[in-house]
């Protein structure tokens, strides 16, 4: 391509994106990486925010300021003297310039790459990138992704060269397309949010396994499904649980796919037992351990059974919000969310809105919480576009392959508080065919809206959901109470019965009587009545919400840009009074 070309394709034309256009990496892309040796890329990275896209519009991808004839080039950018930002991280809490940023970010690094094996295969995982991401590896786009929250791949094998250099658009601009769509209650954190890994894996790898006690077999049988890399058949794959005496064999079919049943007597998982086992597959030149815990779940009329014994969900709802880090926390915060929802006497917590880190789920598994885990289908989306539902959907695959060995996982969410038109009720069953095509093991949900006409929950999704869930908001944005009543008494439903949001919010520290909004106060009251009307007709509840949030949307000089309907404070420190009211409901008046 000769210079004026050059130039008229950056300026002159309105689609020049179109060269930073490959089709979407997707769940087909996902591989499993948990426990495999990794070499993070993890740490200080170049970063300029883009506003106008200069890098990909004028295709500044090399590091070098001379052409291929060693002229000079005008660069507008020199790699080598970035500003250097943590990676993985927000850009919005670098400083205080990009809190409110929306738009395309560049990030890049060098990092040295050293053949071990002739045929080794090297593949990149980011875990996260709030929304579209793109990967450039020596000047060459690899990947492109979609979804903010759910984590993608690209393999570099044929890329790499001993010094590269790796350059990563994210673009977190709000579209109307997008899921989530324009508006929502949570602040738009941008960056790369989660950790940047290589893995080296052999020239056929175990690509995905699924795990787990097959329902309705009395606790006694547990199914192995593998997935290999290539359509091999005929490889022999190993299945082992030393501690249960499983050690078995099983060879591929021809779409280097294999599944293994054994008779088992484990130790149940349960948020009382967490006891996991290690499971080792070998396949070939590859090996791969995880640690699972085998559990069952399952509806049966309006009862939900953990092992086969009928449980409360004792919920909360909680974002992945960290106190200085945005959307990026820390092992130590993540179990400041689970100690402060087990301090509370919960057994269950409510990850909203959108997948949180896999590391939530792991720490879940480890320590005994159930968890309800959705995608940001939230409040208006555009229904009717086709490239949005296939985008929720490979969001939904995406989590669910990520997290469908994790025990503590017992719920698929597929959306919240989204109005009942038959556009969205065509996009829903959609969904909850994805959830179900792909996990047979867990109950799926969504949290629907309160029909205030009829005063029930008549929305036509509870059709097809196994649990039904329902936010509503008695006390606050209605001020009676009596609501809730009249909302239980009308919603018969021969299925389990949930409240997924209810609650109130309150300044920390603010006191006052309790019909004066914003205090402690009147957040405990809303909680002593929410309960009065609600023990013993429900399954399960996840009030809203554990600690106070980040939201843009919130501008009441009581609110000061968060929600704080928050049971503790932003801090993850300071309780309100409310928390203790639930606390001694979940620990006191509800043993099981
Ligand atoms: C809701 C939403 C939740 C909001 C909450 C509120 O119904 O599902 O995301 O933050 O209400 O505080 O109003």
């Amino acid at each position: 391509m000769n210079k004026m070309e050059k130039d008229y394709d950056n300026i002159l034309n309105l689609d020049f994106d179109r060269k930073n256009w490959i089709p979407l990496t997707t769940a087909a892309d996902f591989i499993f990486t948990d426990n495999r040796k990794r070499e993070s890329l993890n740490g200080e990275w170049g970063f300029t925010p883009d506003v106008f896209q200069t890098v990909t519009r004028k295709q500044l991808f090399s590091l070098s300021d001379r052409d291929n004839k060693g002229r000079y080039v005008p660069m507008d950018l020199d790699f080598t003297r970035m500003e250097q930002v943590p990676v993985p991280g927000c850009w919005n809490c670098i400083r205080d310039q990009y809190w409110y940023y929306e738009g395309e970010s560049v990030y890049a690094r060098t990092f040295i790459y050293e053949k071990e094996k002739e045929d080794e295969r090297v593949f990149l995982r980011i875990g996260a990138a709030n929304y579209e991401c793109r990967i450039w590896v020596n000047g060459k786009l690899r990947a492109r992704h979609q979804g903010g929250f759910t984590p993608f791949y690209a393999e570099l094998t044929d890329e790499l060269v001993q010094e590269n250099h790796l350059v990563i658009t994210v673009n977190n601009r709000r579209e109307l397309e997008q899921i989530p769509s324009m508006n929502y209650d949570w602040f738009n954190y941008g960056g790369i949010t989660r950790s940047v890994d290589l893995f080296r894996l052999p020239p056929v790898f175990i690509k995905d396994f699924f795990c787990y006690l097959m329902p309705n077999t009395n606790f006694e049988k547990i199914e192995m499904k593998i997935k290999l890399s290539s359509e091999a058949a005929g490889q022999i794959c190993r299945f082992s649980i030393a501690e249960l005496g499983i050690n078995e064999q099983v060879s591929t079919d021809e779409r280097g796919e294999a599944v293994l049943r054994v008779s088992a007597h484990p130790e149940l998982w349960s948020p009382q037992n967490p006891r996991l086992y290690t499971v080792a597959l070998s396949c070939g030149k590859d090996r791969i351990e995880d640690l699972i815990g085998f559990r069952e779940i399952r509806i049966q009329g309006k009862q939900i059974l953990l092992n086969g014994q009928e449980i409360f969900l004792k919920g909360v709802c909680c974002h992945e919000e960290s106190r200085d880090g945005g959307r990026t926390l820390s092992d130590d915060e993540r179990m400041d969310i689970i100690n402060t929802a087990k301090e509370m006497g919960c057994n269950a917590l409510r990850l909203a809105h959108y997948p949180h880190s896999e590391r939530m789920s792991q720490l879940a598994d480890r320590h005994g919480l159930l968890l309800w885990e959705e995608i940001p289908v939230y409040w208006a989306v555009d229904f009717s576009n086709e490239e949005t539902l296939l985008n929720a959907q490979n969001q939904m695959r995406e989590l669910i392959m990520r997290d469908k060995n994790r025990a503590s996982v017992i719920i698929w969410g597929v959306g919240n508080e989204n109005p009942d038109t038959q556009e969205r009720l065509n996009f829903m069953k959609q969904l909850i065919d994805i959830c179900r095509e792909y996990d047979q093991t867990r109950p799926v949900s969504a949290a629907c809206l309160v029909d205030v006409d009829t005063m029930s929950v008549k929305d036509r999704l509870t059709e097809f959901v196994d649990l039904v869930a329902f936010n509503e908001y008695y006390g606050w944005y209605y001020r009676d109470y009596e609501g809730i009543d009249e909302i239980l008494n009308n919603t018969a439903v021969d299925k389990p019965l949930a409240i997924t949001e209810t609650g109130a919010g309150a300044k920390t520290g603010h006191h006052g009587g309790a019909e004066e909004l914003f205090t402690e106060e009147h957040q405990e009251k809303v909680y002593r009545k929410q309960l009065e009307y609600i023990d013993g007709r429900l399954q399960g509840f996840f009030p809203w919400i554990l600690f106070d949030f980040v939201s843009p949307v919130r501008k009441h000089p009581m609110q000061g840009g968060k929600n704080s309907k928050g049971l503790v404070d932003l801090d993850k420190d300071r309780k309100k009074k409310a928390f203790y009211v639930m606390q001694e409901y979940y620990r006191e008046k509800l043993h099981k």
